[in-house]
């Protein structure tokens, strides 16, 4: 019988890193303190009773969504920058970038009579083949508490390592029931769903995802958190939302990091700095040494 391997929070960063290797999910539990939580919920409930609930047959209809979570609640800074969180993700993500960066937040508020979500990999928002690459490692912070009823995240623990067309038979589908201050998380090649919420309140959990540093981020941070709210952020959080570059050369500005910018450097007409692959240079070198022998 398939189900979702739960460590503590104390547990050993390899083993985390294995089991997720192995079934592509884990739980870690009691992350967040419960006055975490609470802090949480409240800097999100203004949000939530302003806004409208989604219209998509993905989406749905009885659910709400907040994103730019880093500008809504303080309490997100800690979570997007979480030391295990991280640790994850350098295991999974540099394999195949030099720096990583977050995908997007996302809180996600599943109302009664909600159905469950088709059963999906996020990561097919990347149309390219992703054998051997993880192009994105996603959380599901529980808010609430997430059970079998309320519209807890389905997954399909292994199916990332299946062929892609492969269907997921009921038993292999399995609910992320946790507590609040949970955490689910998974990668984004597994195959998963928000569940129906056949109970009588809702379900609120908080998406934090990463993805490759090349890749093009589902939000816009640059657009979504003001210039002063970025330059208030730790330099962490700076990097982690995009302000770097990726060798070679992505995300400059005016041929500088962009951080520079947050740092309220003048970066105008200073001559273009290179961004380059540590493995080009020697042979870059080389070119210029051939050139300069004549
Ligand atoms: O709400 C959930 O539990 C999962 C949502 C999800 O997978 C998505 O919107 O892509
Ligand atoms: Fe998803």
């Amino acid at each position: 019988m398939a189900r979702i391997q739960q460590v503590g929070i104390y547990e050993d960063i390899r083993v985390i890193q294995r089991i997720l290797e192995t079934d592509g999910c884990i739980i870690i539990k009691g992350i967040l303190s419960e006055q975490q939580v609470l802090r949480l919920s409240q800097e999100l409930k203004p949000h939530f009773d302003e806004t409208d609930s989604c219209h998509g047959d993905f989406y749905g209809y009885k659910t709400k969504r907040l994103s730019s979570l880093l500008v809504k609640s303080r309490q997100s800074w800690s979570m997007v920058a979480h030391n295990t969180v991280l640790n994850i993700m350098d295991h999974f993500l540099l394999r195949s970038c030099e720096q990583y960066q977050l995908h997007l937040t996302q809180a996600i508020r599943i109302g009664p009579g909600e159905f469950r979500q088709p059963l999906h990999r996020d990561d097919v928002m990347f149309p390219f083949d992703h054998e051997g690459t993880e192009a994105m490692v996603n959380c599901m912070w529980a808010v609430d508490d997430f059970t079998n009823e309320n519209g807890a995240t389905l997954v399909v623990p292994g199916s990332h390592k299946w062929p892609r067309d492969r269907s997921a038979c009921n038993h292999e589908i399995i609910p992320a029931v946790m507590k609040a201050g949970s955490v689910l998380i998974w990668l984004g090649s597994l195959l998963h769903a928000g569940g129906t919420n056949n109970s009588a309140g809702s379900r609120t959990g908080v998406v934090v995802s990463y993805c490759l540093g090349w890749l093009r981020q589902a939000e816009n941070s640059y657009l979504a958190i003001p210039q002063d709210t970025a330059r208030a952020l730790p330099e962490k959080l700076q990097r982690l939302i995009g302000y770097f570059v990726h060798a070679p050369n992505l995300g400059c500005i005016e041929g500088h990091d962009p951080i520079l910018l947050l740092q309220g450097e003048n970066i105008k007409n200073r001559g273009f700095k290179e961004f380059l692959p540590e493995a080009v240079k020697p042979l870059l070198q080389e070119h210029r040494k051939l050139m300069q022998a004549g």
